[in-house]
């Protein structure tokens, strides 16, 4: 301990005699790794090596800047990041429509996220997050029939429709929160729950840049490494809480090295084979009893905070459109894809075509769902677990009491 303790204080007066003259830092571009001797079959694995600037981090060493993945990974990754943009567009037009109503919060920009942490985790890992949820629900195992029928309101939606886009939820998937930062503790709780049952499974815990601040956060970061929780705390930087830029918000903008006392691994959020790498890392040391993480994901949405935010007004146009052109996760890995000759541009075209096609058809079967019938029976259900239910109910006034 008193070695460690030691190294901690000399780290800062090491960096600064060694500083290189441009120093690196995680950047953000897709499209930077390499890989060779990809193999003819699409399940043998190869070696991937990722770009020097995948990863910073603090007390703890980087994860292996290698990784192994199959062709067949790499085409689904492509498949699920195109699925879930499409997704989120078609969101965009529904509420647009005004067929949906309420909050709404896209995630385009940041696919790389859910899905590269989905594709380091299993189905027994735990995952749970803010608003901006559509695509974790959908990484998760939600189909996208389900999330839009959620959106629409409908009986069939993934939360029957009671939930709507903050609140969506699927096994092992703990939501869709909409109070910002309150996801966290829970995290932690979740994590707990996995040490009591010995189970050999980590929780996923995600907030963003802006409710990096709030005091629970903090609180949960502490009961994490007093009892060695397996939980791997991320902070996805979009660089914006609502219109307030992270360095107007944060005292400090290295969100992962904000646990302190905690390890934290910075790793380039754009790049979905970055992110799966460093999730699978983190995994492996969580549950090998080592206890929490920090991370901090670097990415950028797109669209404003949520769909009454134009998102315009406190960026410019051109800092978007810099990051579309020039980091934007799914052209990242298309790029990879081709260069290392993966498949083909037009195995490609039709990989995108039939994501492109699934989506339209699951919305219009979501479309389809039929608008629940306005009574009393169907707004009380569902508030338990069926079969829990207490004998009555209180609506808003005391007439409006619904007796189970
Ligand atoms: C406790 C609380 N305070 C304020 C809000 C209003 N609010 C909703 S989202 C948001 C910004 C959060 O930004 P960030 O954590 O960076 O997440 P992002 O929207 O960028 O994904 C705020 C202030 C809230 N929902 N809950
Ligand atoms: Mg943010």
């Amino acid at each position: 301990m008193l070695f460690r303790a030691a190294v901690r204080q000399s780290a800062p007066l090491r960096r600064q005699a060694l500083t290189p003259l441009a120093r690196r830092s995680v950047t953000t571009d897709a499209a930077s790794s390499h890989a060779e001797n990809v193999p003819q079959e699409d399940d043998k694995p190869f070696t991937v090596r990722l770009s020097d600037e995948s990863f910073e981090t603090y007390e703890i060493d980087p994860p292996p800047y290698t990784l192994e993945i199959t062709k067949k990974e790499l085409k689904q990754m492509y498949y699920d990041m195109v699925s879930m943009r499409r997704m989120e567009m078609a969101a965009d037009r529904l509420y647009k429509e005004k067929k949906i109503r309420g909050f709404c919060h896209l995630s385009t920009g940041q696919e790389a996220v859910a899905t590269g942490i989905e594709h380091a985790i299993t189905r027994d890992d735990k995952v749970i997050t803010a608003y901006r949820c559509h695509g974790f629900a959908m990484m998760r195992g939600g189909t996208v029939r389900s999330i839009i029928g959620e959106l629409l309101g409908r009986r069939e939606g993934i939360a029957y429709g009671k939930g709507g886009s903050m609140h969506m939820f699927a096994p092992n998937f703990y939501g869709g929160n909409g109070i910002v930062g309150a996801q966290v503790p829970v995290g932690a709780g979740l994590a707990f729950a996995q040490q009591y049952n010995e189970e050999p499974t980590t929780s996923i815990v995600l907030y963003g840049d802006g409710a990096s601040n709030q005091g629970q956060v903090f609180e949960a970061f502490n009961m994490a490494k007093l009892w060695s929780l397996p939980v791997l705390f991320g902070c996805e930087n979009n660089k914006y809480g609502m219109g307030t830029s992270a360095a107007r918000s944060s005292a400090l903008t290295e969100y992962y090295k904000r646990g302190q006392y905690i390890p934290g691994i910075k790793v380039n959020g754009m790049d979905v084979l970055a992110t799966k790498a460093a999730v699978k890392y983190g995994k492996d040391w969580a549950v090998a009893g080592n206890g929490p993480l920090v991370y901090e994901y670097v990415t950028y949405r797109y669209g404003g905070h949520s769909m009454s935010d134009p998102g315009t007004t406190y960026r410019s146009r051109e800092e978007i459109q810099r990051m579309r052109s020039t980091n934007d996760p799914i052209a990242g890995l298309k790029q990879k894809i081709l260069d290392w000759n993966v498949c083909s541009e037009d195995e490609l075209k039709s990989l995108d075509k039939a994501a492109r096609a699934h989506v339209d058809e699951e919305v219009a079967i979501a479309e389809k769902m039929p608008v629940p019938e306005n009574t009393s029976r169907i707004l009380f259900e569902d508030i338990y677990v069926r079969g829990s239910e207490p004998k009555w109910m209180r609506g808003r006034t005391v007439d409006e009491t619904f007796y189970y």
